[in-house]
């Protein structure tokens, strides 16, 4: 077993302190450290450093910048299987994924090292004679970067390489139930701007540690050009009405309620491995979690007992052990949620095929292990429209195929989606304007475990925002529209005369 308090070292992390904020392993409810809050009056004096930092770092050709990202991602290699750990004991997540997250970040920055070198604008032709049009993309401005408990490296990760390779300083906020895997990431971060050497401004990247109160600061803060948040709906409303207001640009990435289509057409053995992954894996606790699932008729039974068995022999337990697959819900919250919606989904008319129970109590009595619940339901009730941050799996059978199109759109969520089918007709139809209605739509696979190469994020409650890979750069810049006349004379556009 690795030992967190070298972890902590090797990472710089604190160890003896004595702060207000309590960090929580879910894996047994201990305190693994306490770290200060940042004081509220110093986020205004931080968002206007970042602004001073912007003025310079905005100067910095940007394949230059790309060669900090660079750095970071070598930083990132050098400690993966440290933070990889961290990251378990943080938010109890297996160790395979803890180091999966730590890929991500890695991938993301190479993919933003090259980026760097294609920051490119459009060449337009002119109407008018002697004349060319082009767009030129400019950084931006200070963003800051609101990450969720459950990817604290990752999506920090994703939103920090594009920004700096676009030019803007970032102020992360991570989610104050697992804020130091996200300082770690920042650390080597800092370690990569100490290589990096004197043309990296000063508070090129900063954090604040804290919780709602301290976001609310931020996001209202005039110099964050840009907010790019990760978690709830009702968290997402408020940051959006609060950038908003100050006609500030934001990026939001908010609940999904992610379906699968199981089709008459459908190879079950794929289906199979497809769905246990994408609801048991991180305990049911990403945004992109199989939630949801509309089978046909004709293999219902078959498919249920095949994933009842695979959740049979599913091993639930301490996320740090090799041969663990299912680690800790996050915290009692969470598993009172489980409860409670699983009570109401009883209520619906769903009946708990197997799962939904609190195990391992006897060892660890201050966290919150269970096994993950198969919910069968009559149709798709008001419960099932709801994302519960838990693994909860509904499955529902259809007999037409419109129609589980239409139960699987007809929820308030839009993040990722997935058909197993190998009829072209059925794939292509879910893949088209009259299918799926998500930012993600996969085929023979589950919806989470999402590529940083492709765009990512959702439609509808989700935000309808994209980061991390494809052209999703272009929101950490600004566009300029360029017309040049070289000619010797004035024409107007549209043809217009004006006084001669
Ligand atoms: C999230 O759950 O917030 O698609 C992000 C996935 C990951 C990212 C999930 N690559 O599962």
């Amino acid at each position: 077993m690795p030992h967190l308090r070298n972890i902590l070292e090797d990472l710089e992390l604190p160890i003896d302190g004595n702060g207000d904020l309590s960090v929580i392993s879910p894996i047994d409810g201990s305190t693994i450290a306490k770290v200060f809050q940042t004081p509220l009056n110093e986020i205004s004096q931080m968002a206007e450093r970042s602004q001073t930092a912007f003025l310079k770092w905005r100067n910095i050709p940007a394949p230059r910048r790309g060669e900090l990202v660079r750095l970071w991602g070598e930083e990132l290699r050098a400690c993966k299987e440290q933070i990889g750990t961290l990251i378990s004991f943080e938010v109890g997540k297996i160790l395979q994924e803890g180091l999966g997250e730590v890929q991500e970040a890695i991938d993301i920055c190479d993919l933003c090292v090259g980026q760097s070198r294609q920051l490119f604008g459009k060449t337009i032709t002119s109407e008018r004679p002697e004349h060319r049009m082009m767009e030129q993309w400019h950084p931006l401005g200070p963003v800051a970067i609101i990450t969720a408990f459950n990817f604290p490296c990752a999506v920090f990760a994703w939103n920090a390489a594009n920004a700096l390779i676009c030019g803007d300083p970032i102020i992360l906020k991570p989610s104050e139930k697992s804020p130091l895997s996200g300082i770690a990431t920042l650390n080597a971060l800092l370690r990569a701007i100490d290589k990096f050497g004197d043309e990296a401004p000063d508070d090129l990247a900063q954090a604040i540690i804290g919780g709602a109160t301290h976001s609310k600061s931020l996001v209202s803060n005039p110099h964050m050009a840009l907010v790019s948040a990760t978690g709830s709906t009702s968290m997402g409303r408020s940051v959006a009405l609060s950038v908003a207001q100050r006609f500030g640009r934001r990026i939001l990435e908010l609940g999904g309620n992610n379906a699968m289509i199981v089709t008459a057409h459908a190879n079950l053995d794929l289906a199979v491995r497809a769905i246990v992954f994408g609801a048991v894996g991180t305990c049911g606790q990403r945004c992109t979690s199989l939630r949801r699932i509309f089978v046909h008729s004709s293999l219902s039974k078959e498919l249920l007992n095949r994933i009842e068995q695979a959740y049979a022999s599913l091993k639930i337990g301490n996320p740090l052990n090799e041969d663990t697959l299912v680690g800790p819900l996050i915290d009692k919250a969470a598993f009172e949620k489980f409860q409670s919606t699983l009570n109401r989904a009883k209520s619906e008319g769903g009946e708990v095929r197997s799962g939904g129970e609190r195990v391992l109590e006897d060892i660890y009595s201050e966290a919150y292990y269970v096994t993950p619940a198969i919910v069968k339901m009559p149709t798709q009730t008001p419960i099932m429209r709801e994302e519960t941050f838990a693994p909860i799996l509904y499955i529902v059978d259809y007999d037409d195929f419109d129609t589980a199109i239409h139960l699987h759109n007809d929820v308030p969520q839009g993040l990722s989606s997935c058909i197993i089918s190998d009829n072209m007709q059925e794939v292509e139809y879910f893949l088209s304007v009259n299918g799926s209605d998500c930012g993600i739509a996969n085929v023979n696979m589950g919806p989470s475990g999402a590529e940083i190469g492709g765009a990512f994020g959702g439609e509808k409650e989700t935000g309808g925002d994209r980061e991390t890979g494809s052209d999703a750069w272009r929101n950490y810049m600004r566009r300029t529209t360029n017309a040049i006349n070289y000619s010797h004379d004035m024409p107007l556009a549209q043809g217009i005369s004006f006084g001669r």
